[in-house]
């Protein structure tokens, strides 16, 4: 079968060599789930290309690191006013290829866009310390240095902006990007990346070789993992591919930073705004078809608002437009595939049978679109926790459960291994504190208000347990990229030992 053309404003990344019409061999297929088309084909890198990307990326490592900050820094603010200047097409590959509704496909380039600015700041802020010394004409420093080729391997639901939060960021701390992304998203990294590497290529600081495509399946992320040459391996996806490259990494004493399932809720105290609750319920569950590891996947209700919350939800659940992403008034696009299909029934069913209410929750016919995975997402009663609320499935499922204090809700909130998100929906400052206190949410992200997706770049992202204990984008987490080093030095002429230890020689 022969790629199809990409629809319309692809054209102009072909400008940056990025054409999806020569894309027609290798055994990487990449299919849209709207309609099950092939929208092109990519090969995989083989073992000898890899070794020749990574003698390249160790190259441009020599070179780049010996490039000032800021003058990286301008290289990710062209890349930004690139990424601003091809928006609209990249934003119809992200729907093509990962079917995201037009404005959440958008909002993902925004998110690119919004990191490189953020980098760009960063640039000139890669700051140290000075510490007191207790010798005498002595001063330390702590520096940050920056630490060698940096491998992102990302997941099919975000296929540019957290290759973004990495990439910007690793690349203004002085190391080169390597790049596997999901087989289901190919054609989406390889615009971006082409689109970085022609501005690379107008760079004259800029190595040839600082970003890197390793395409391919479970073979490439196993040699990304086991090799020494790459001191930072970051994983976005599943806990159990994070567990498998986490100990790879771990085993040669290379570092991870992992970024792994989300089993994120949502708390609706007796205060909560009623309108605000089912709105941002809505959004955070049904968004994006489920598919965001932020999506919100259980919901606790005080008993004395249950069966009005409920009542919304159902209406707004099943009034949401369910259709092809392409269409500007849908709301919730298709599945990402079959399997995804299959385990979010798989889960359903678990659930009915261990009591479970289900509503919502079966595939939807779309015309035309046969070949989608369409569902209508599913509100799945639970009086308590059961095995299937207690997985990430990556589907539209929402399970809802009553509580009566706020301590058991949060007990709740915290008893799954998963800890990236959560929220409290409250008027009541008591226990808005209360959950965001040490005593409360134990996951990376704790939110007052709205619901535990769609976070903005400028905070740390990322989340405890299972969830793999890595911190990407915002506030400090730079410091992953870089190695700390301390430094200690005598501007006297005597040599004074720390702690008072004298070793006098003759
Ligand atoms: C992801 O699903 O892997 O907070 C990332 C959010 C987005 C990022 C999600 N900004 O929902």
């Amino acid at each position: 079968m022969s790629a199809v053309k990409i629809a319309a404003p692809a054209g102009s990344l072909a400008a940056v060599g990025f054409d999806p019409a020569t894309l027609t061999s290798g055994d990487l297929e990449s299919r849209s789930p709207i309609d099950g088309r092939v929208l092109g084909r990519l090969a995989s890198t083989s073992r000898a290309d890899y070794d020749a990307t990574l003698a390249r990326s160790l190259a441009a490592f020599a070179a780049w690191r010996a490039v000032p900050a800021p003058r990286r820094g301008e290289l990710v603010r062209l890349f930004g006013e690139a990424v601003r200047r091809h928006q609209p097409a990249l934003a119809e590959l992200i729907t093509l290829e990962a079917g995201k509704i037009g404005s959440e496909a958008a909002g993902e380039v925004q998110e690119v866009i919004d990191i490189c600015d953020f980098a760009v700041g960063l640039s000139r802020q890669l700051y140290g310390l000075t510490i007191a010394s207790e010798r005498k004409h002595h001063h330390m420093l702590e520096r940050w240095h920056p630490i060698g080729p940096v491998a992102i391997i990302t997941a099919f639901n975000f296929p540019m902006a957290v290759w973004s939060w990495n990439a910007t960021l690793a690349l203004v701390c002085g190391n080169p990007v390597l790049w596997k992304p999901s087989e289901k998203t190919p054609l989406t990294a390889l615009a971006l990346h082409r689109l970085l590497e022609s501005v690379i290529a107008q760079f004259a600081e800029a190595p040839t070789g600082l970003s890197a495509l390793v395409a391919g399946g479970r073979a490439v992320g196993e040699w990304l993992a086991d090799d020494a040459r790459i001191p930072l391996v970051s994983a976005t996806g599943s806990t159990r591919m994070g567990r498998e490259v986490g100990v790879r990494v771990a085993g040669r004493f290379g570092r991870s930073l992992l970024e792994l399932g989300g089993n994120n809720a949502m708390i609706v105290a007796p205060s909560a705004a009623e309108d605000l609750a089912v709105r941002a319920i809505t959004f955070a569950a049904a968004g994006t078809a489920g598919q965001r590891c932020t999506t919100l996947r259980r919901l606790y209700v005080h008993e004395t608002r249950y069966d009005a919350i409920l009542a919304r939800l159902k209406r707004a659940f099943a009034s949401l437009r369910i259709g092809s992403p392409l269409a500007a008034d849908t709301l919730v696009g298709p599945l990402v595939d079959r399997q995804a299909f299959e385990a979010m029934q798989a889960a359903l069913a678990a659930a009915r049978a261990a009591g479970g209410l289900v509503h919502g929750g079966e595939r939807v016919a779309v015309a035309g679109h046969e070949a989608g995975y369409y569902v209508r997402p599913a509100l799945v009663e639970l009086a308590a926790p059961i095995e299937a609320s207690a997985r990430e499935t990556f589907a539209p499922i929402l399970y809802v459960f009553r509580y009566r204090t706020i301590e058991d809700a949060i007990a709740g909130n915290n008893g799954v291994a998963q800890g990236l998100s959560s929220s409290l929906i409250t008027q009541n400052l008591s226990e808005a504190e209360t959950f965001l206190s040490a005593e409360g949410s134990d996951c990376g992200i704790a939110n007052i208000n709205i619901g535990p997706s769609g976070a903005e770049i400028g905070g740390a992202f990322g989340g405890e347990k299972e969830t793999g204990g890595g911190r990407e984008s915002g506030s400090d987490a730079w410091k992953a990229y870089m190695r700390r080093q301390t430094q200690t030095v005598n501007y006297s002429s005597t040599l004074p030992l720390a702690q008072g230890v004298k070793f006098d020689v003759e």
